[in-house]
């Protein structure tokens, strides 16, 4: 029997660049996940007999929010649910599930890099039928709901059990648990030259795996150690955690630091590789040297066609706009499009449907291809993987080689996080205030040729994003960006993104800290970070 519960809007649930991100205690107040979900479906294009798919990262709260949302849905005029076991799917392996069944659509609970726990972050992002996040307009819509909701439904039922293969019902709702991993990594080994790789293993290539107690514990354990036969061990904290082990599952230098340490130590392995909290992102360590993400875009698009799944070429690349244009080098020279998006995976979604672009990536260590429609973690590491094993050669000698045909895009993001949002707000007021004055002025050495506020038309679609960072650009090519974050849960996070190019014949192998200097100090006077908010130095510097 369908139940109508009554309720009232809540404040503030306007998704972010990638969901609706709270902490735990907003997301547990009675009707709060339920009028987000009820909202979801009451928006949501579903034709009747629709299929949904669920499922998250693990984290604290995820079961809960899992059986409100079966018997919302059952409610709702859902015939089926898909859900991972144990709660479990990653965002890829979710879009993948979407795409595979014909699903009119997922919710993903998850949020993401940032810390779980019953005094952390939580998240709930609805992803649509081609397997992506929900554009702009579906969650302005989602939104617009959550503010005149006065009730929603459910049926009364007790708790799926979440841990056991199989199907069962709830009310007229046939709901599935299905196995979180299979369907992936099968995918996997068509895009991927599995059987390489594992000759290459057996020959000793080596490779340490921090699945970050996230949700890429059980994929990495059965593709890198299954299938393709690294040693038990490779992959590192493997098991999934609801708190993430009290770490914070972000797949950089300083939150992946025991990685990062093995890398550049004695007898550091081929390749080091970590994941964050739902699968999405991706770090690549190389024995002693980092690849910036947005090397690793560059240099990933070049060698791509050394895998099966990207033999046939590539049709665009797209990057956000803070990612630094080493990629472009690469379109160019393939003779292929670039795209340049505001930040955040939705804004990919209509050119890889539309056949505009094959592989996409962002600073934020996210990159990924029309094989789904989100990025995809473990899918980036496995290209690396078949790349090494296709070439023979190190990624430092990748990374060297790629930089003296292209050039070198020397790049640092400066994140001061927990900022009070009025400070946070000043200084990019400041900053906007400046940008039709800011060409012709030289600071130091660097004189700007170029200063905007990025706008963004959707070649596919035509719909228009305005307000998505501030740039500053130099004559030669360097620049500023700067952005306020929208995936935080508290406070504001200012990003500063720096970026400086090197051509094919100029410096290579300088220290990123010193090549960036000066536009750190014209960050400075431009943007008076240090002044506004009493932050002398970055929080995170990746
Ligand atoms: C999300 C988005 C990404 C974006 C990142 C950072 O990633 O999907 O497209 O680049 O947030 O966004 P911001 O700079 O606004 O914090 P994830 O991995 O958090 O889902």
């Amino acid at each position: 029997m369908i139940v109508t519960h009554s309720t009232t809007p809540f404040e503030g649930q306007k998704p972010g660049t990638s969901g609706l991100r709270k902490k735990v205690r907003v997301f547990a107040q009675p009707n709060y996940a339920e009028n987000f979900v009820q909202a979801v479906f009451d928006v949501a294009e579903r034709p009747d007999g629709s299929t949904l798919v669920i499922g998250g990262d693990g984290r604290y709260h995820n079961r809960t929010v899992i059986q409100q949302a079966i018997r919302i849905a059952a409610a709702n005029g859902y015939a089926r649910v898909l859900v991972g076991k144990g709660g479990i799917l990653s965002t890829p392996a979710a879009s993948h599930v979407i795409r595979k069944y014909g699903a009119s659509g997922g919710l993903i609970l998850s949020a993401s890099h940032n810390p779980g726990g019953p005094d952390e972050d939580f998240g709930i992002k609805y992803n649509i039928a081609n397997g992506g996040p929900a554009p702009e307009a579906v969650t302005e819509a989602i939104y617009a709901r959550t503010q005149t909701i006065d009730r929603w439904l459910s049926i009364e039922a007790p708790d799926i059990d979440l841990d056991s293969l199989g199907e069962s019902r709830v009310g007229e709702l046939t709901v599935e648990v299905i196995d979180p991993v299979a369907d992936y990594a099968d995918l996997m080994g068509i895009l991927f030259d599995f059987d390489l790789i594992r000759e290459k293993v057996a020959g000793g290539l080596t490779m340490a795996f921090d699945a970050m107690h996230a949700v890429t514990g059980p994929y990495a354990r059965e593709i890198l150690e299954g299938r393709l036969g690294f040693p038990a061990g490779t992959v590192r904290n493997g098991e999934p955690l609801e708190d993430f082990g009290g770490y914070h599952p972000d797949p950089n230098l300083v939150h992946a630091k025991a990685l990062y340490d093995t890398m550049m130590g004695e007898g550091a392995p081929d390749l080091g590789a970590a994941s964050d909290g739902d699968g999405d992102r991706n770090l690549i360590i190389g024995r002693g040297i980092f690849v910036t993400p947005s090397d690793s875009l560059a240099m990933l698009a070049a060698n791509a066609h050394l895998a099966p799944g990207y033999a046939g070429g590539l049709k665009g690349i797209a990057r956000s706009m803070p990612t630094s244009a080493a990629a472009d080098r690469v379109a160019e020279a393939l003779g292929i499009p670039a795209w340049e998006t505001p930040t955040g995976w939705k804004f990919f979604g209509t050119l890889l449907d539309a056949g505009k672009a094959t592989i996409c990536g962002e600073e934020s260590a996210g990159t990924g291809s029309d094989h789904v429609r989100e990025k995809d973690g473990l899918w980036a590491v496995l290209l690396w993987l078949n790349i090494l094993a296709a070439t023979g050669k190190s990624v430092r000698q990748i990374a060297q080689e790629h930089w003296s045909r292209f050039g070198r895009n020397y790049y640092a993001r400066h994140d001061y996080e927990g900022i009070e949002t009025a400070p946070a707000k000043a200084v990019m007021d400041r900053v906007e205030g400046k940008l039709d004055n800011l060409p012709g002025t030289a600071i130091g050495d660097l004189v700007v040729s170029n200063a905007d506020s990025f706008g963004y038309t959707d070649p596919v679609d035509g719909s228009v994003s305005r307000n998505q960072g501030l740039r500053v650009v130099f004559e030669g090519g360097s620049r500023l960006v700067l952005r306020l974050s929208g995936t935080g849960t508290e406070g504001a996070t200012i990003r500063l993104y720096i970026e400086r190019y090197e051509p094919a014949d100029g410096r290579l192998d300088g220290d990123t800290t010193a090549m960036l200097a000066d536009l750190v100090s014209a960050a400075d006077d431009i943007a008076g970070i240090a002044a506004i908010t009493g932050r002398t130095a970055p929080d995170v510097i990746t």
